[in-house]
C-alpha cells in the first residue's frame, strides 16, 4: 500500500495534521490504496527532518508538512529558514513535501485563522493527492490563479 506522510508542529495552534488526515480519508483509495504515516515535532524547523525520515525510513511517497510560523518578526526569519530546509528535504529525496505555512499575522481573528488553516491544510491535502494520482486535475488549473486558504486570484486576461 501507498504511504502519504503527514507532519505537523506542537507550536501551531492548531491541529493541523488531522486536519490533513481527515481530508486524506475522505479521498478514493484510503485504507485500500494508501494509508496514511503521522509525525509530530516541535516546531517548524524540525519539519525537515521528519519529511526525509517519513520518505526514506516509512517509504512514503509525499509529505504533507504542516506549520505555523509566529506573528514575531523573528518568527518570520526562522519561516524562511525551516522552508529552505523543507526545500533541501524535497532535493535530497527527490519527493515532493508540500509546505503548507499559515503565518498568524496573516489573520488577526483566530475564528478565521483557524478557517484559514483549515482551508490550506485541506487544499494542500488534496494537491498531494492529486501529485500521486491525478496530476491531471493540476495541469487542467495551469495558469488560473488558484489559491490555498483565500479566494484564488484567477486568471490574467487574453
Ligand atoms: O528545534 C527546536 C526548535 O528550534 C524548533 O522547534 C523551532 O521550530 C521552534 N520555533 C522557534 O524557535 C521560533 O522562534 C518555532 C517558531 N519560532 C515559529 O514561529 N513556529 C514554529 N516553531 O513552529
Ligand atoms: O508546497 C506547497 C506550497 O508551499 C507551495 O506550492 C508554494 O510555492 C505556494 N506559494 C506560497 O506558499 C506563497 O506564499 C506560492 C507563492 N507564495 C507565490 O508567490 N507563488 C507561487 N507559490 O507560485
Ligand atoms: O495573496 C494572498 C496570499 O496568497 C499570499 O499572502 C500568500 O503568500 C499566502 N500564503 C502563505 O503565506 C504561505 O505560507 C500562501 C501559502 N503559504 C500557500 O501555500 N498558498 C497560498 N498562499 O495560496
Amino acid at each position: 500500500m501507498d504511504r502519504i506522510g503527514v507532519v505537523d508542529t506542537m507550536f501551531a495552534r492548531v491541529d493541523m495534521g488531522s486536519i490533513a488526515e481527515r481530508r486524506l480519508a475522505g479521498m478514493e483509495g484510503f485504507g485500500a490504496r494508501f494509508k496514511v504515516v503521522r509525525r509530530t515535532v516541535p516546531g517548524f524547523k524540525d519539519l525537515a527532518v521528519a519529511a526525509r525520515q517519513l520518505i526514506e525510513r516509512e517509504n512514503c511517497e509525499v509529505v504533507i508538512a504542516c506549520g505555523m510560523p509566529g506573528g514575531a518578526e523573528l518568527d518570520q526569519v526562522c519561516a524562511h529558514e525551516a522552508a529552505q530546509g523543507i526545500m533541501l528535504a524535497q532535493v535530497l529525496t527527490g519527493k515532493h513535501i508540500l509546505e503548507v505555512f499559515v503565518h498568524a499575522q496573516e489573520e488577526p481573528d483566530p475564528a478565521r485563522l483557524t478557517e484559514l488553516c483549515r482551508h490550506r491544510v485541506g487544499s494542500h491535502a488534496l494537491n498531494a493527492y492529486w501529485l500521486l494520482y491525478a496530476p491531471e486535475e493540476l495541469r487542467k488549473r495551469a495558469g488560473q490563479g488558484i489559491r490555498q486558504g483565500g479566494p484564488d486570484a484567477g486568471p490574467l486576461p487574453g
